[in-house]
């Protein structure tokens, strides 16, 4: 495989290392559909200037997305969206304090004109964010459409097996 082929096509960043819990979620399911992934925690607050390195540099890093997760006064994803044309996918992460609405509210309340497509609180959004990703390359790598469509089939397949809650 070329250094091109290995090159991450999505990032994943978080506002904290405490984000890690839900990030992983969006990790692994990328990481499962065989899609390389750069991880890197970025702080809208903490390190604002990395933040404006980081998306500076994001379209020609050649990232095709990136999902951002943060919690509470949640600004990374929204401001991700105003320094780069890359697409941005937000997850609110849960916050002890209000339970995630308030990183929610901040990713999703988006001005008209720098979107960030936003997700569920927590890990179902995670995931879903590295699924939304994985259907966005898979309209230009075929293959990865296959693996795609197999991932979605077996989670047909185990719910049917799974049918009757009685049993194990
Ligand atoms: C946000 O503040 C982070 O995204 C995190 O969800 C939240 C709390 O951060 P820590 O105080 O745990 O580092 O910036």
């Amino acid at each position: 495989m070329s250094a091109t082929q290995n090159a991450a096509k999505v990032a994943v960043v978080m506002g904290s290392r405490s984000d890690w819990e839900t990030m992983r979620h969006a990790v692994e399911r990328l990481e499962a559909l065989e899609i390389a992934c750069h991880v890197q925690v970025v702080s809208a607050h903490r390190t604002p200037d990395l933040l404006f390195e980081f998306a500076a540099q994001a379209a020609e890093r050649g990232f095709q997305a990136i999902i951002a997760g943060a919690g509470g006064a949640a600004h990374l994803p929204g401001m991700l969206a105003a320094k780069t044309r890359v697409p941005v996918l937000g997850v609110p992460v849960q916050s002890k304090a209000l339970s995630g609405l308030d990183s929610l509210l901040s990713i999703v309340q988006m001005p008209a004109g720098v979107p960030v497509a936003t997700f569920a609180i927590g890990t179902a959004g995670a995931a879903n964010a590295a699924l939304y990703a994985a259907a966005m390359l898979a309209n230009h790598d075929a293959e990865l459409a296959q693996r795609l469509d197999a991932f979605r089939a077996k989670q047909t397949a185990d719910v049917l097996a799974g049918s009757d809650p009685r049993q194990s």
